[in-house]
């Protein structure tokens, strides 16, 4: 049986929750992390010594990083369509998976830091327009890349549309000024057909406003 410590409104817990309900796997989840029990103790230490969300047990398996929980999953569950076995196949998905995370995600999150974490008299509006002038080139590229559609892969749904869709209602509900890009519009779109997206990744973040 899979468990997965973490909090619904983390989007780490996001991203490895969403892959859980893709491969249609049995979970369950345990509330932990910020507001919720606590990532300080011996006993969670030991599963993840930087005390963060998530982690993932499955059986004897013990695992941190969001990330890497999706390479395992993928390879331990997915299908050779949303985990290519071949790594020249997977290897150029790997790229955007890993670039969606570290570039996108993370430029992502400096907007989600100062419009949900910082409390409106601490907020420095220079703060955003950094954070703006750093993402929007970066939604560009990922515009280019998911050209037509309907995926990261083109025809298929893989684990990259997992790293790189599961900021996507972050980066469409929080309050700056988007680029117009209708190829990212339309993906996010394509990506809220998903009942498990829906289910997983689109968790309002509501409970965090002001929590820096
Ligand atoms: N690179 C790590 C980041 C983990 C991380 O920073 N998690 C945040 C939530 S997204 C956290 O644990 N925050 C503190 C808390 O909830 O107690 C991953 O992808 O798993």
């Amino acid at each position: 049986m899979i468990t997965v410590y973490g909090r619904r409104n983390s989007s780490s817990v996001q991203l490895v929750m969403w892959t859980i309900g893709e491969l249609a796997l049995k979970y369950e989840r345990l509330d932990y992390g910020h507001g919720q029990k606590s990532t300080r103790t011996d006993d969670y230490l030991v599963m993840n010594p930087m005390g963060r969300v998530p982690v993932l047990t499955d059986g004897p398996v013990v695992m941190f990083e969001s990330a890497a929980i999706l390479r395992y999953l993928g390879a331990a569950y997915g299908s050779e369509a949303f985990w290519p076995r071949d790594p020249a196949r997977r290897g150029p998905l790997d790229t955007w998976a890993e670039w969606c995370k570290n570039s996108f995600g993370e430029a992502v999150l400096e907007i989600f830091a100062y419009d949900v974490r910082l409390a409106p008299e601490t907020r420095d509006p220079a703060i955003l327009e950094r954070a703006t002038s750093k993402l929007i080139p970066l939604a560009r590229m990922l515009e280019d890349r998911i050209g037509r559609g309907p995926s990261i892969a083109g025809r298929e749904f893989t684990f990259a549309d997992i790293a790189c869709g599961h900021t996507l209602y972050r980066y469409f509900t929080l309050a700056w000024e988007r680029p117009r890009l209708p190829g990212l519009a339309a993906y996010y779109e394509r990506l809220q057909d998903r009942p498990v997206y829906r289910e997983h990744a689109m968790v309002s973040y509501e409970d965090l406003r002001g929590s820096y």
